[in-house]
């Protein structure tokens, strides 16, 4: 297994995987020892099926069914599908899943059809971005909680016109949860920020006009160029991200059809 960096602040591509005849213990050990080094692993995987795509989740940890992405159906549950030509994007900044007492360790998509210029994802590292900040706001930030919820998504839909029982829907859904603003990786002991424009509703405890000021400028700070990693995807290409370490966003700045596979690995509760 080769490994080359492609970013600055995260980012690494992985070459010679040999994923058509999985992997054995050594090699799943390099690649999650490299998936926690560098957050964002580019894998080359032209041919890689649905079913080696499960296995390569498994052998990272419990794979999950997507709470509201369309799934390939029968048998493929696991795998959840991003299309295009059905409206289904990921055009704002994300950690997946957030509104889950347990979001996925990790997310691995794959490229089956990209559109001929743009649809890029953008990546950032919440880690780069915590130490960033003044010791004052850490200090600030420290044992703060905010609440995530699913409906949030629902409600900016209904701002721009989705219709107001697809919200109701949602809030009745109740999927939210609580994390910590700052969290510590499970695994590294690296801290970094955990709160995203897509499911974070507020934070606990603070007056909610100054909870209001705090989290754009949170979101706005994480996604600062230098805490990025920006991938122009070719035909195959795995990406595979560590969901405790980063957001992204897929650039909604394409024309044509961008098809993507994922399938996402359990991860443990937020501290
Ligand atoms: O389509 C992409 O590039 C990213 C997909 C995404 O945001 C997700 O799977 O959560």
């Amino acid at each position: 297994m080769e490994i080359t960096r492609v970013g600055a602040a995260l980012g690494a591509r992985v070459e010679g995987l040999a994923l058509d005849r999985g992997l054995d213990a050594a090699a799943v050990e390099q690649l999650y020892a490299a998936l926690l080094e560098h957050k964002v692993l580019v894998v080359p995987a032209p041919t890689m099926t649905p079913d080696q795509h499960m296995a390569l989740g498994r052998a990272l940890g419990e794979i999950e069914v997507h709470a509201f992405f369309p799934n390939l159906g029968p048998g493929y549950e696991h795998v959840s599908v991003l299309d295009s030509d059905d409206g289904t994007t990921a055009s704002m900044w994300h950690s997946d899943e957030t509104f889950l007492e347990h979001p996925p360790m990790g997310t691995m998509t794959h490229a089956k059809e990209l559109p001929a210029v743009g649809g890029d994802t953008l990546f950032c590292s919440t880690a780069a971005a915590y130490q960033a900040l003044s010791p004052g706001m850490k200090r600030y930030l420290e044992g703060l909680t905010a609440v995530h919820d699913l409906a949030n998504i629902a409600m900016l839909r209904n701002r721009f016109g989705a219709p107001w029982d697809q919200l109701a829907e949602a809030i009745a859904g109740e999927r939210w949860t609580r994390h910590p603003v700052v969290r510590t990786h499970p695994e590294t002991g690296e801290q970094g920020l955990f709160v995203n424009p897509t499911y974070t509703r507020f934070i606990d405890g603070l007056p909610p006009d100054e909870g209001d000021m705090l989290l754009p400028f949170l979101y706005r700070h994480q996604a600062k160029e230098q805490f990025t990693y920006r991938h122009r995807w070719a035909p195959g290409d795995l990406l595979i991200w560590d969901n405790r370490a980063t957001m992204h966003i897929a650039l909604n700045d394409f024309e044509g059809h961008r098809l993507m596979y994922r399938v996402s690995v359990v991860g443990t509760a937020s501290r």
